[in-house]
């Protein structure tokens, strides 16, 4: 598992899996529109590291986490699946049946262990403390024409609810508005907003923290859609599987990861609000204009060397959805526990998420796909889901020719289409009004008597099993074209 930002960038480099860009490119656009190509290579193209951005003395990296082996190495694990059966065994612990299996589950004790977080003293992101330092200094890209400014795509946003202090880290962009003032995009629903809803009806001050180029395997987290009131940072130890280290802020009552390149210190004030945006964003449409809290900054600390590690959005795919896919596998043995029936879920890089989701389930009685898509709309940022499509376990929920053939032959449209509306996703604008609107289910799983249907379902077409076998020995000694 890798320490640092530095461990992951010079492990891709030995493995052949990131590109040097030596010559001198501007974080206006051209870097954007680098990291553009490299996203849109097929499986996710190379981890980028622009090693002369003009105007700054600062590497700047990007897609660092763009392809599933990227995501695979941050995370430290063979396949994202291994992960899956690792929360598995954390959430269902087998009782030991003797002293060997008990010092089999000694491993399960450490991870339990690694989940609190500890403090130190001496942290490579204070390296440098600069209470007179700015955002000029850092090469904050501009990503497409129409963008409002440079924004600050990756950060870590740390805060503490003021009445309980529990800690939220959410990634919500950051527009610069001046060297020492940003917006801060936190979305209603997110956890930084609320913490902000508690800080306002206070009428105080919020503490925000913000940490750039941070250890890998919180940068993902800091992503990942973990229920309100549970601290990111323990999904952070149970995946980096050794305890998160933290520093205090020098300015502020806060905490942030000893081994962040750079971190920004600072806070927000209650009705604060300024113009944010448009900004370019990963629906592959420009967000327009709307008012967030501003972010005011009080100090800057960072390492000697720091690299600035940010991301590109914009038309799907880009880098977020290897994150998103991570959160896909990791959530799914979660959700599973509640709803043992889900099989498989996926989210098409072109669905942005919260456009299109994909389930498959042991269906087991009539209505079933209903109650799992009311299961969706209910559940965390799964809320969003403006169409669920529900499969039989039999389908590949990963590949969408499949998934178009079973909705296209399974599904009538006058009997298996649920509509409802609820909460949409900040960032949708088909919806009349912002943040709420429609959604739609589709069953699209084989319906059975107890559902009304009378005929009898098709059976699907699979070859003769004996001739295919041998069709696959005559095929291997074909001559090749
Ligand atoms: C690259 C990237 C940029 C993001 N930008 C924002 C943003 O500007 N505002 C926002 O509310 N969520 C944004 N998100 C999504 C949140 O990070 C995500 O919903 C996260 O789970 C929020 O954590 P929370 O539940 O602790 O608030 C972004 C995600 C990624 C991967
Ligand atoms: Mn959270």
């Amino acid at each position: 598992m890798h320490a640092d930002l530095t461990e992951l960038l010079a492990d891709l480099d030995r493995r052949g899996l990131l590109t040097h860009v030596a010559e001198p490119v501007s974080p206006d656009f051209e870097i954007a529109a680098l990291t553009d190509r490299a996203c849109k290579m097929p499986g996710g193209g190379p981890a980028l590291v622009f090693d002369k951005p003009i105007g700054f003395d600062m590497p700047v990296a990007s897609n660092v986490f763009g392809s599933v082996e990227r995501m695979c190495l941050a995370l430290g694990v063979k396949t994202l699946d291994d992960l899956a059966i690792e929360i598995n065994q954390l959430l269902a612990p087998q009782v030991p049946e003797g002293i060997v299996d008990a010092l089999k589950m000694l491993p399960l004790v450490g991870r339990l262990r690694d989940l609190m977080p500890k403090t130190v003293r001496d942290a490579p992101c204070q390296e440098v403390v600069r209470h007179d330092g700015t955002l000029d200094e850092l090469p904050i890209l501009k990503c497409w024409p129409e963008d409002g400014g440079r924004f600050i795509t990756l950060p870590l946003v740390f805060t503490k609810d003021p009445e309980t202090d529990v800690r939220n880290i959410g990634t919500y962009r950051m527009q610069v508005f001046d060297g020492r003032t940003t917006g801060m995009h936190w979305q209603r629903h997110k956890g930084g907003a609320q913490h902000y809803r508690v800080a306002e009806r206070l009428r105080r001050r919020l503490d925000v923290a913000v940490a750039l180029s941070a250890e890998p395997v919180l940068t993902y987290c800091a992503t990942a859609p973990m229920p309100e009131g549970l601290d990111e940072l323990l999904l952070g130890g149970f995946l980096a599987r050794r305890r998160i280290e933290l520093v205090k802020c020098v300015t502020i009552d806060l905490e942030v990861p000893a081994s962040s390149h750079i971190v920004l210190e600072g806070y927000v004030e209650p009705g604060e609000r300024r113009m944010e945006g448009p900004f370019g964003d990963h629906t592959g449409f420009y967000s327009q204009p709307d008012e967030f809290p501003v972010f005011h900054l009080t100090c800057i600390t960072h390492r000697k060397r720091p690299t600035y590690l940010t991301t590109l959005v914009g038309p799907p795919p880009m880098e977020d959805y290897y994150l998103g896919m991570a959160s896909e596998r990791i959530f799914l043995p979660l959700i599973q526990k509640t709803h043992p029936e889900i099989i498989d879920m996926h989210f098409p890089a072109e669905g942005i998420f919260h456009n299109l989701v994909i389930i498959s389930i042991d269906k087991r009685y009539p209505g079933h796909a209903r109650k799992i898509m009311s299961a969706v709309w209910g559940l965390g940022q799964l809320m969003f889901s403006k169409t669920v499509v529900i499969v039989d376990k039999d389908v590949n929920v990963h590949d969408p020719r499949e998934v178009a053939w079973i909705v296209g032959t399974h599904m009538d449209p006058s009997r298996d289409v649920q509509m409802t509306k609820g909460p949409l996703d900040d960032l949708d604008d088909s919806c009349d009004l912002p943040a709420y609107g429609g959604k739609m289910g589709i069953d699209a799983t084989r319906k059975w008597a107890s559902e009304g249907y009378r005929r009898t379902w098709p059976a699907r077409i699979k070859p003769a099993e004996g001739a295919a076998l041998r069709a696959r020995e005559i095929w291997d000694r074909l001559p090749r074209p």
